[in-house]
């Protein structure tokens, strides 16, 4: 096959944490007096945690200075690690880690690609950090999805061509990143909602190193 590793994204892909990140931006929105739609999180994803807030402030329509802003999305963070404490492996989404340990028996390589900053703390409080040949997070890259920096140092990581390499991405930012870099995507979620993915799945529960050996041959 023309595939030698796979490089996740952790929210949305391995598990969901949209949701908390999502209680915590409204949250927010509501202590500046604007409401916060779950339809207007969906630009939050796949987004740097700076550039969140700054999305979210031109929701309501907020203007403060760098060091609000600064203060506030350290608050945001405060309330969403509550949140991530609390995680366990239940969350993991399903068929993630049957398809990782398929992979693998299978020698392709694995890797996580996340704008996180969380990232580390999430894979071990869901315990699943021992998958991954390779971790890429927000705390080491300087651009954000859709620049392609994430991605192409997983691949510098695992000593593996980017062509080689597919992305499995639950955002529109993140898809585009994994073109920018010369490599195959598969996107988690609906073609409604995501475009330009080699691919589209709903979820893992139906996908196995067989199925993508056919399509990637
Ligand atoms: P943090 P991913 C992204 O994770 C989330 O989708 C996005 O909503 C969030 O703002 C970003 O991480 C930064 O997260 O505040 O924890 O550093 O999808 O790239 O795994
Ligand atoms: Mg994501």
């Amino acid at each position: 096959m023309s595939i030698q590793a796979c490089i996740f994204d952790l929210d949305g892909v391995i598990v969901d944490t949209a949701k908390f990140h999502y209680i915590a931006w409204k949250e927010m929105a509501t202590g500046l007096g604007f409401d916060f739609t779950e339809k207007e999180n969906e630009w939050l994803k796949g987004v740097s945690r700076m550039r969140s807030l700054d999305i979210l402030l031109e929701i309501g329509k907020v203007t403060k200075s760098e060091e609000e802003k600064r203060l506030l999305a350290e608050s945001k963070n405060e309330r969403y690690l509550e949140f991530v404490r609390r995680m366990s492996e239940e969350e993991i989404l399903p068929g993630v880690t049957r398809f990782l340990d398929d992979l693998r028996s299978n020698g392709i390589l694995i890797a996580l690609g996340s704008a996180s900053k969380n990232a580390p703390l999430i894979l071990e409080r869901i315990q699943l950090m021992e998958k991954f040949d390779v971790v890429v997070d927000g705390n080491s890259v300087l651009k954000a999805k859709p620049d392609p920096e994430v991605f192409l140092k997983c691949a510098e990581l695992l000593n593996v061509e980017p062509g080689l390499c597919l992305v499995f991405e639950d955002a529109q930012a993140g898809i585009e990143a994994a073109l920018n870099g010369g490599m195959k995507v598969i996107g988690v979620g609906s073609p409604d909602d995501l475009s330009y993915a080699d691919h589209f799945i709903p979820g893992f529960k139906k996908l196995d190193y067989e199925l993508i050996s056919r399509w990637y041959v």
